[in-house]
């Protein structure tokens, strides 16, 4: 059994101060039973804990880590930007030469905002397709998760799938009315929505690859079929690419199923650990933006020096190292095989569910397409499994309904160790 006393004593400390005792829902463990563990450190593939106890991560910031934990390539960028000053709320070299890698990068971005956070980039994006096209609703996919602006919080995944309250209280009915929500992988029902509101909605954002009700696959056409819809109905085709960003290839999911929105959101690996989001698109609608144009939008630390510093170490390093994607892909395609074999070795109702490096165990005997077939995964079970796993060292996304990532660090025996604990837990189960 892990010692988890120091934990523990930190737990019941931070429910006296943060609410829940953590400061984002999804980490306090409540969908798998027990109390979180409080990390002290992080290198290469291991967590470390307060009591001591190593972890392979298989969350890596819930994304972000895509090299591991410390890598020296964005440490040594931080600590050189650090002597500078931190930020200085005053344009700065990096956020040009940021910008100009960005749009270097992501097919769709011919202009690029930073901001702080992937909510902070999905609220803009959305402001702006508003303000550019006139119209005020809004379509997005049942179980995405697109950050906890109110505009998302209807049918929203990741902690919100995870704690029932898909639609949260606190959220006006003005606000939701203006939001639509269809079912994934189902062309009729956009098209049906579009019909019902004709020039009425601004925007469709959706992840293109859905991290936020577990991983879940776009069918084939799928992308394609709303790249249609949007150019027909003149609606502002929005990827969510907070999560596939730089995560499933050097361009995101646009790259590898070659469809082309008119605006991207992108957070997490984008920053390298530190906090950046950042939306952008086709300059006509990137020049509404103001200053350039009148639709607000502000923040004291965007692109302050020392997460861009993070982000452009990180990103240029991809940018240089392509073999880093074979790698954590065929990483992820060996994990996902033999998962689904440890499964039927051992007579689980389980399917995975898995593109590139990101990956979900779905206990269920239903091939998960949406949201409707996520709901029915097994999540006591998930518990238990999660459990299990993280007895014997491996540390999972604490929800069945969010995604494993895995990072560069995860060696050929580091992956021996995730299917060994993996088996070991099957046969608990
Ligand atoms: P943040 O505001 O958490 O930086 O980004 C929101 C967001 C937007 N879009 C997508 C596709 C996302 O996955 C996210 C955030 N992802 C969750 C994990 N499912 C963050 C983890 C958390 O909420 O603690």
């Amino acid at each position: 059994m892990l010692n988890r006393s120091n934990s523990q004593s930190l737990f019941e400390r931070a429910k006296k101060n943060i609410p829940g005792g953590v400061n984002s829902p999804v980490r306090a463990f409540r969908a798998v039973g027990g109390n979180p563990l409080f990390m002290s450190h992080a290198k290469g593939a291991y967590l470390f804990d307060e009591d001591g106890n190593r972890f392979v991560d298989l969350i890596n910031s819930w994304g972000p880590m895509i090299l591991g934990h410390a890598h020296p390539v964005v440490e040594e960028a931080v600590k050189k930007a650090l002597s500078g000053s931190p930020s200085f709320g005053a344009p700065t070299r990096r956020e040009v030469e940021m910008a100009e890698l960005v749009c270097s990068l992501v097919p769709s971005i011919e202009q690029v905002r930073m901001v702080n956070s992937g909510t902070e980039a999905t609220m803009a994006a959305i402001r702006v397709a508003r303000g550019y096209t006139g119209r005020d609703k809004i379509i997005k996919m049942e179980g995405c998760y697109h950050g906890h602006a109110d505009s998302f919080l209807i049918a929203a995944g990741s902690g919100a799938m995870t704690f029932g309250v898909p639609d949260s209280p606190g959220v006006t009915k003005g606000v939701a009315n203006d939001t639509l929500t269809v079912p994934f992988n189902n062309l009729n029902a956009v098209e049906k929505v579009l019909s019902e509101n004709v020039n009425q909605v601004a925007a469709l954002i959706l992840e293109p690859v859905v991290g936020n009700m577990g991983c879940v696959l776009p069918q084939a056409g799928y992308l394609q079929g709303l790249r249609k819809l949007c150019d027909q109905h003149k609606v502002v085709l929005i990827f969510d690419e907070v999560m596939t960003g730089f995560r499933l290839a050097l361009g995101g999911a646009q790259q590898v199923f070659d469809v082309k929105p008119d605006m991207t959101t992108l957070g997490k690996i984008v920053g390298g650990g530190l906090p950046v989001g950042a939306y952008g698109g086709k300059k006509e609608i990137m020049s509404c933006v103001s200053p350039a144009g009148p639709v607000y939008q502000a923040g004291t630390l965007s692109g302050n020096p020392l997460a861009m510093a993070a982000g452009m170490a990180l990103l240029t390093y991809l940018k240089e190292h392509p073999e880093v994607y074979q790698h954590i892909n065929q990483t992820g395609e060996k994990i996902a095989k033999e998962l689904r074999s440890q499964a039927r070795e051992f007579g689980v109702k389980a399917t995975v569910n898995q593109q590139g490096s990101m990956f979900t165990l779905f206990f269920s005997d239903v091939q998960v397409v949406n949201y409707e077939t996520a709901k029915k995964a097994d999540t006591t079970l998930f518990g238990n499994y999660f459990q299990h796993m993280l007895e014997q060292g491996i540390y999972l996304a604490p929800s069945q309904f969010e995604a494993m990532f895995i990072s560069e660090a995860i060696s050929n025996e580091v992956v021996d160790s995730i299917l060994t604990a993996s088996r070991e837990s099957f046969k608990r189960l």
